[in-house]
């Protein structure tokens, strides 16, 4: 059997001598890549010793921290399945992803220990432990006694990695199954595509419990051993210090909107830097421009989902093996990584002509698994000759350049961030005195888009804005809180009697004023 463990390659690119600083954190802490190797190997002997069945989940909900990069590290090396959590997520949230995933392991930061551990006990989690942001908890004190030695379990190809939850258009979060191979093959692919180098150095200032931070910025450096400066919390004037000592940037739209609104923003402060690369939502051509400007460099856009990580981007250079022109094309994707076959597709399933937008649909090695334990759900989201729908709108043009010109699933992304109005909706609905609600999301200078509550009362009922976002705050991740609420006497409807929610965009879209 071949060893196709992701950890074994990621391993297999640390550099010859291990003495070398691996990450470097804003604290000044320094970790060596043998830092790595050995934390990595205490961590998986530790989950290795509790004798936990094939394929066990690890749900970890912690601050992002180096100890819990090493955590993630360490369910690859130890062959179980790795289940990042946002910290933002409370307990109705934490409650359904847990029962879902029915994990065998949770580790959670030691503030949140006596109600994560409750629920998790509750679904039938064995071992619960902490780990802090200021390198303490039980996962370390016990890992503290393991052999820095470990050999990486044999995983193949097609084996679980990692399962990320990704809300539903219909307000269900759905897990997503990755696999070693599908984050094998998109880690090879970037690391070419996008020209990484010796010597590289790459700024980590995203959360990581999502794909961009967790995969497309970890597997790109350990990939190529090359350093990351790790940031706990994304603070632009710190993220524009270490550009003198670093080549690579990865980020959302919104971490270069806040980047240039510092004045310490301009073509010295960069001058070291290589590439800067966007994503995780639409990066508007002002702030494409605007960084050309300010910076001389132009940002190189690409497109992913969790469901799929990487499927498009703009060219990094010409190279004739790839694509025909070299041109990073603000406003646009670029084109399908080599091995991605993308596709647009009409209402009636018939391939679009060039230019034309429709539904895009994608095949490839990065494609996962499925969602978790929903067979239904997964058969619905593939086409019958095995192509994935992911739910954006666009087009191609002559050029094979993609431009992602909207969603067909009601989806709010907010500072990167996905928020699912339907949750959102459910929630509201189910509030005393409110007959119904509809979220829309409109244009903010900040996050590019927010949420905005539209809320209909039963007959005599009277129920303020501020209480409907209040109590949604104590239910919800803070990031999906609708910015505004609204109480209106209704809602609009079409014929069909379906709420109209492009009116509801149009009515709201000058509130935040970009
Ligand atoms: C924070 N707040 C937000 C958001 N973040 N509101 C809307 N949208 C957001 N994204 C609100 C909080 O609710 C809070 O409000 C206030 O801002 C301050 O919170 P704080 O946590 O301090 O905010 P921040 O540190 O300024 O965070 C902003 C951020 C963060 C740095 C832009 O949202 C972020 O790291 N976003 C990146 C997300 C990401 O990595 N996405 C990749 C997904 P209040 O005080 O009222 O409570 S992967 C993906 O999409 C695909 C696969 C892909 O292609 O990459
Ligand atoms: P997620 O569910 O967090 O994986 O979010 C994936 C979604 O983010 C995609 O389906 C797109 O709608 C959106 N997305 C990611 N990158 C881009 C981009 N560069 N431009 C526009 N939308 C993007």
């Amino acid at each position: 059997m071949t060893q196709d463990n992701l950890f074994v390659a990621l391993r297999a690119s640390f550099p010859s001598d291990l003495k070398t600083v691996a990450v470097q954190t804003d604290e000044g802490l320094q970790y060596s890549w043998l830092d790595l190797e050995r934390s990595t190997a205490m961590v998986a002997n530790l989950l290795q010793s509790l004798g936990l069945p094939e394929g066990s989940r690890v749900a970890v909900q912690v601050e992002k921290s180096v100890e819990a990069l090493i955590m993630y590290l360490a369910t690859l090396r130890a062959g179980y399945v790795f289940l990042p959590l946002n910290t933002a997520y409370q307990t109705a949230e934490i409650e359904y992803f847990i029962g879902n995933a029915e994990p065998a392991v949770v580790v959670c930061s030691g503030a949140n220990f006596a109600w994560v551990s409750k629920i998790a006990f509750k679904a039938g989690t064995q071992h619960v432990f902490t780990l802090n942001e200021d390198r303490t908890g039980s996962l370390l004190d016990r890992a503290a006694l393991q052999s820095d030695r470990h050999t990486p379990v044999q995983r193949r190809a097609d084996d679980l990695a990692a399962i990320l939850y990704t809300s539903g258009t219909t307000g269900r979060s759905k897990g997503a199954m990755l696999t070693h191979g599908n984050m094998l093959s998109n880690a090879l692919t970037l690391k070419d595509y996008w020209g990484w180098e010796k010597g590289d150095v790459l700024i980590h200032a995203l959360p990581i419990f999502h794909v961009h931070g967790l995969f497309v910025a970890i597997h790109g450096a350990l990939i190529n051993g090359s350093k990351m400066i790790w940031m706990a919390k994304f603070d632009p004037k710190r993220a524009i210090s270490y550009m003198p000592q670093a080549t690579v940037f990865m980020g959302v739209p919104t971490l270069y909107v806040r980047m240039l609104a510092e004045p310490a923003l301009d073509k010295a402060a960069v001058k070291n830097m290589r590439l800067f690369i966007a994503g995780s939502a639409p990066l508007l051509i002002e702030t494409f421009t605007e960084w050309q400007e300010r910076t001389g460099h132009t940002i190189l856009e690409r497109y992913g989902m969790s469901e799929t990580a990487m499927l498009t981007s703009n060219p990094y250079a010409a190279d004739k093996r790839y694509a025909k022109q070299s041109e990073r094309r603000g406003g646009t994707v670029g084109f399908p990584l080599p091995g991605v076959d993308l596709r647009v597709h009409g209402d009636d399933g018939q391939k679009l002509p060039v230019g034309e937008i429709g539904a895009i649909q994608v095949k490839g090695p990065n494609v996962f698994k499925g969602y978790w334990r929903m067979p239904e759900k997964t058969a619905e989201e593939f086409t019958a000759d095995g192509f994935f729908k992911t739910g954006d709108v666009g087009k191609v043009d002559e050029r094979g350049y993609v431009t992602i010109v909207g969603r067909s699933k009601d989806l709010i992304i907010s500072g990167g961030y996905n928020v699912y109005p339907a949750e959102i909706e459910g929630y509201i609905n189910d509030m005393k005195g409110v007959a119904e609600s509809a979220v829309v999301g409109v244009p903010h200078p900040d996050f590019g888009e927010v949420g905005v509550a539209v809320v209909t009362l039963k007959p005599g009922a009277s129920v303020q804005p501020e209480s409907v976002l209040a109590e949604l705050k104590a239910k919800l991740a803070n990031f999906k809180i609708p910015k505004r609420c609204f109480v209106v006497p209704e809602l609009p409807r079409n014929t069909m009697g379906k709420v109209q929610k492009n009116l509801l965009r149009e009515k709201y879209k000058g509130l935040f004023s970009v």
